[in-house]
């Protein structure tokens, strides 16, 4: 292990002792295009077997029913992802810094035609982008489905803060493309 990979790893260890720290950045400003964890305190994925109970999400375009959705602090939840829209839309569950990097990374989506309109270029989205990274798009805290898709998606919701799920196909966000994640 190099210096700075541990530096790194230390740092990520004392971070999550302070998860309630002023810091709910971390990780938020990488640019893996491929589904790296990032450090981040939206949660973590968990198993369908853990889940306390279903929430059915429908993506329409540019907004989600339900517009809100309300946990308790290390709830479960297993989300049923639905697309009625005519575009590609994406359901993320992330603060909202990683939703602002992430739209970096769906704008470059976008710009190399994996994203266009109501489809995915799945040949395109597995191509080695040159630095060993792939647009697979396989963020474990997200799915991005075409019109008519479904996909689930089960949540941890292990560390308190400020989460919202959100569609990061650009323009969608700002259009009002995403929701809170209430603590109760
Ligand atoms: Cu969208």
């Amino acid at each position: 292990m190099s210096i700075l990979k541990f530096a790194v790893a230390a740092m990520a260890m004392s971070v999550s002792v302070t998860a309630f720290g002023a810091d709910t950045h971390v990780g938020g400003h990488e640019h893996a295009m491929d589904g790296h964890a990032h450090g981040d305190t939206a949660g973590e994925p968990a198993q369908a077997s853990e889940a306390n109970r279903t929430v059915d999400v429908v993506m329409h375009d540019n907004y989600y029913q339900p517009e809100a959705i309300e946990v308790k602090p290390g709830e479960v939840v297993r989300f049923v992802v639905e697309n009625k829209g005519s575009l590609v839309h994406e359901f993320n569950i992330g603060t909202p810094a990683m939703h602002e990097a992430h739209q970096e990374e769906m704008m470059m989506m976008v710009e190399h035609g994996v994203i266009q309109g109501g489809k995915l270029n799945h040949e395109m989205m597995g191509m080695d982008m040159g630095n060993g990274h792939t647009m697979s798009h396989d963020d474990l805290n997200s799915v991005l489905l075409e019109p008519g898709e479904s996909k689930e998606i089960v949540w941890r919701f292990s560390a308190q803060g400020d989460i919202e799920f959100a569609c990061n196909v650009p323009g969608h966000y700002q259009a009002g493309m995403y929701g809170e994640v209430n603590f109760n």
